[in-house]
């Protein structure tokens, strides 16, 4: 008897995702200056093994090669971001003509080989001058956000398919302002709560403004949801799960979709800020239309009340990202260590959590299309010969995941949820930020030394998925002729 097989519906978008920082390089070249995570990755002792992005994949020199990849894959979309100090040094003033010109060119591209650009506005890598006076920590920095939006719809204009404002700024908040393993690395408690409101403020301002440009203009935002699970159903755990549930995903689906920060946010951190930075008016502009919302998932995260007299562990690792929100307003919460199989970055592998995620996002928010802008695994990679004497990459691990997730993605659509598209983190190796190049997450592998790019199976598996929009199996990943898959 054999399985029926598993068909997404026509017109699910498939994609790949990048981030500027992660793969551009030419850190100093065609008129850019340092932004936030230049600094932080130059200052020692800040990114394993002193890794920065001055090089990454070579993406600047090498997009004409990325931009085939990508036709080769067959995907109908490419999430990429724009480096703000790229196209406009020190994140006011003129335009950096040679910066918009880079990505006017990839843009085309793009748009030749009948790939929709989905372009993130922000993706952490703010302009160092900006941070000078106070980052996100201020209100002048949602401001100037505005301005760069609004000049790079008057540039992109009609290039761009969708706008998305800002990539997780749960990330460039907590783990920029409070926990300081991500740029600019302040350990500000209070300015991170800041932050959470300025990038919010930024988003609505960035919308308006390019709404005011392009009229009909298709904007969105991603967000990183914490799907997250009591230790045990005792009262006390439970308690903690709505406490990081409050300051992890509805301090901010609050202000950009329901108009409000929620109450129990302001109470739990009236410790650290009365919330003043939020004005008269903001909330409005903060609650902005999307046509869709973009969700990054990669793993769940478990919580629990320490016992009495136990110091609440930080997880070995300092660059995970679970604990900080912890840290902020929730001290007393407990992230408890995963639970094996975990990917390279010490993350749990649980496809249901997604299934669940889109569900529950649909349920308090049903008119608004959900697109799964992220998801991927990173895995210890290694580099073989095939048959033919070429090189390979055997990543079964990543292969079984991506199948697991997009399974995942069939679920929720099963069950009536309106997803409308999934985009693979990522296309290239890149620079994974404080690991530096220690985590490698592509489907495509970047030879660091060579800059050469090779297939991993997993490419060849999504290839199959996007090209068909039938889930392969996961033996399905030998290399096809264009065509014939
Ligand atoms: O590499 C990052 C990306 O920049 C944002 N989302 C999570 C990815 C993996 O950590």
């Amino acid at each position: 008897m054999t399985t029926p097989a598993r068909t997404f519906p026509p017109g699910f978008l498939w994609g790949a995702a990048t981030a500027a920082y992660q793969i551009e390089g030419a850190a100093a070249e065609g008129g850019r200056t340092p932004s936030i995570w230049d600094t932080y990755s130059h200052t020692p002792g800040k990114v394993d093994r002193g890794e920065t992005g001055d090089v990454a994949a070579d993406h600047y020199h090498r997009w004409e090669e990325d931009v085939e990849h990508l036709a080769e894959l067959g995907v109908g979309a490419y999430r990429l971001s724009i480096s703000w100090s790229r196209v406009q040094p020190g994140g006011r003033g003129p335009l950096n003509p040679e910066g918009v010109a880079f990505y006017v060119r990839v843009l085309d591209a793009l748009r030749e080989r009948g790939i929709a650009p989905w372009v993130t506005l922000y993706h952490w890598d703010l302009p160092q001058e900006l941070e000078d006076e106070g980052g996100w920590a201020v209100r002048s920095t949602a401001e100037a956000f505005g301005d760069y939006a609004r000049l790079m719809a008057e540039q992109l204009g009609e290039r761009v398919e969708v706008w998305t404002t800002l990539n997780e700024p749960w990330c460039s908040a907590y783990l920029g302002y409070a926990s300081g393993v991500h740029a600019p690395g302040r350990t500000e408690p209070a300015a991170a709560l800041a932050a959470v409101h300025h990038l919010c403020l930024a988003h609505g301002l960035g919308i308006q403004a390019i709404r005011e440009v392009l009229p009909e203009a298709k904007t969105s935002i991603t967000l990183n949801f914490h799907v997250l699970r009591a230790a045990s159903d005792a009262p006390e755990d439970v308690e903690m799960v709505r406490r990081i549930d409050a300051v992890a995903n509805r301090a901010f689906t609050g202000p950009l979709l329901d108009g409000a920060y929620p109450a129990d946010l302001l109470e739990d951190t009236a410790h650290l800020t009365d919330w003043s930075f939020v004005h008269d008016g903001d909330l409005a502009i903060t609650n902005q239309p999307l046509t869709a919302l973009g969700v990054n998932y990669y793993a769940t995260n478990t919580v629990r009340k320490p016992v009495s007299g136990e110091v609440p562990a930080q997880e070995g690792d300092g660059h995970r990202p679970s604990q900080f929100s912890a840290w902020v307003g929730s001290e007393d919460v407990q992230f408890v260590p995963p639970t094996p199989p975990l990917t390279a970055m010490g993350w749990n592998i649980e496809p249901a959590g997604l299934t669940e995620l889109l569900v529950a996002t649909a349920e308090r928010y049903p008119t608004l299309p959900l697109v799964i802008t992220e998801n991927g695994a990173a895995f210890d990679d290694e580099v073989s010969v095939g048959d033919d004497g070429t090189a390979r990459v055997h990543d079964p691990r990543r292969v079984q995941y991506l199948h697991d997730h997009t399974d995942a993605v069939l679920q929720a659509l099963d069950a009536g949820i309106d997803v409308r598209g999934y985009f693979a983190w990522s296309l290239l190796d890149n620079f994974e930020w404080g690991w530096g190049y220690t985590k490698r997450f592509g489907i495509i592998r970047v030879d660091y030394d060579t800059l050469e790019r090779v297939w991993k199976d997993s490419a060849h598996w999504f290839r199959r998925l996007a090209t068909t929009g039938v889930l392969p199996s996961v033996e399905a990943v030998e290399p096809a002729a264009v065509g014939a898959v």
